[in-house]
């Protein structure tokens, strides 16, 4: 069949938008139609060339929303006419990861997808007789994808694509990274730095669990406001209070370093700034963003000697089966906000517009409506 898609065919060139011949799905995979997705950091950050495994040509986009079209031979969880969301942290349920129970990063398709191709080794897009490679395993910028039926998580039919596909990834790994990966307890201070599309969503999470203080970091003042809205209590701008001078703000901030600190940027230094705002003894910080390819992570070991902890989080800890349904619930609950996250809708042709609002921080997340 043929589908319309935002192809990225080199690094650093804007999407260019064609159609694609798709084929269908093989065994244990589903052809579904994408109604929305999310333009994520990620997204722009692989455009960039900055993914160490970025592969080019590809179909880009993993925080959509869709329709089962058409399932491969054995497909048994989901059938034509479900809702669903594309996971590119799938749940097989029978791997050595799913069945430890200690984390939601499934191995079981990680290779192939990691490759830019379905577990058979081979693409379903191509252009002009070219191969086209998947991305995450989602490739959520075509109208119609293929996605191994591990990958797929069957939600509630009522609720709208062009929100939930946000939790698709960001609503998920903010809200998840606080209660699933830290655990943030009743009371707890939190710092989170970058206040995105991530990192808006870690307030909304830190709220939820109860914290007391939840501080945001942010060189754009534009996005003080929005947070205050979601639950940040106090804003600390690296360009006011000066860079050199935050660790020591943030500790004055919270008697002594926080409980929990966030990083939502992506920018290695201030991973280390939000392990240094930790409170000595047991405060935790939870990488979040991801860092261009070659980048390492450094800070003194006393930091870890006396009792700090740096941890990361894919995907907010969520097994995306079992626990993306539970989401889209809490969203059609009113439990979590997306709505007003979502500052920009536009359609598949004025793609390469999400990113140019995101880097002049003028968006939180802009969706693409089919
Ligand atoms: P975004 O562009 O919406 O937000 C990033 C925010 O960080 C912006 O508000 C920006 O002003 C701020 N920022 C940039 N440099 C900063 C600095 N030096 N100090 C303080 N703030 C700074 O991006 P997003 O979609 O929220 O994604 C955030 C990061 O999370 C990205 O690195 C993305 O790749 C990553 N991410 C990780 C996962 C995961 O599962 N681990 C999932 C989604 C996104
Ligand atoms: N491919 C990169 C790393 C990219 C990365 O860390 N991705 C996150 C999700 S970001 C979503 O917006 C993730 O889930 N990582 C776990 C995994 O298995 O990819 C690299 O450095 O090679
Ligand atoms: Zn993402």
């Amino acid at each position: 069949m043929k589908t319309r898609a935002a192809v990225a065919f080199a690094a650093n060139q804007p999407l260019e938008i064609v159609e694609l011949d798709l084929e269908g799905p093989k065994a244990g995979e589903v052809l579904v139609e994408i109604m929305a997705t999310g333009v994520c950091h990620t997204d722009a950050y692989t455009l960039e060339g900055k993914d160490s495994e970025g592969i080019f040509p590809s179909v880009l986009g993993h925080e959509g929303a869709g329709i089962v079209r058409e399932v491969g031979a054995g497909v048994t969880s989901v059938k034509v006419g479900d809702h669903v969301i594309p996971l590119y942290t799938p749940e097989c349920r029978q791997c050595k990861s799913c069945l430890s129970q200690k984390t939601n990063l499934c191995t079981h398709i990680r290779a192939t997808q990691g490759k830019g191709v379905m577990p058979d080794g081979t693409s379903r897009f191509s252009y002009k007789g070219q191969t086209i490679y998947h991305y995450m395993g989602c490739s959520t910028f075509s109208n119609f994808t293929v996605l191994p039926e591990i990958a797929v998580a069957k939600v509630d039919p009522a609720a709208p694509f062009d929100k939930i596909c946000y939790i698709g990834c960001g609503v998920t790994t903010g809200i998840g990274a606080v209660i699933w990966t830290a655990k943030v307890e009743p009371g707890a201070n939190v710092v989170v730095f970058g206040l995105g599309g991530i990192g808006l969503n870690v307030i909304q999470g830190a709220r939820m669990a109860g914290a007391d203080k939840i501080i945001g970091v942010d060189i754009n003042p534009g996005k003080e406001a929005m947070a205050r809205a979601f639950g940040m209590t106090h804003f600390v701008n690296p360009k006011v209070v000066g860079n050199d001078k935050v660790v020591e703000t943030l500790v004055a901030l919270t008697d002594g370093g926080a409980d929990y600190s966030f990083d939502c940027t992506g920018n290695t230094d201030v991973m280390r700034q939000a392990l240094e705002c930790c409170h000595r003894g047991w405060g935790e910080s939870i990488i979040i963003g991801v860092a261009e390819a070659g980048k390492e992570i450094s800070t003194r070991p006393f930091q870890l000697v006396t009792g700090r902890v740096w941890k990361g989080s894919a995907f907010g800890g969520a097994r995306g089966r079992t626990d993306v349904p539970k989401i889209v619930d809490w969203y059609m609950n009113k439990k979590i906000n997306i709505d007003d996250l979502i500052t920009h809708v536009l359609p598949l042709e004025k793609i390469n517009d999400a990113f140019d609002l995101m880097h002049e921080g003028k968006s939180i997340r802009t969706v693409i409506r089919f």
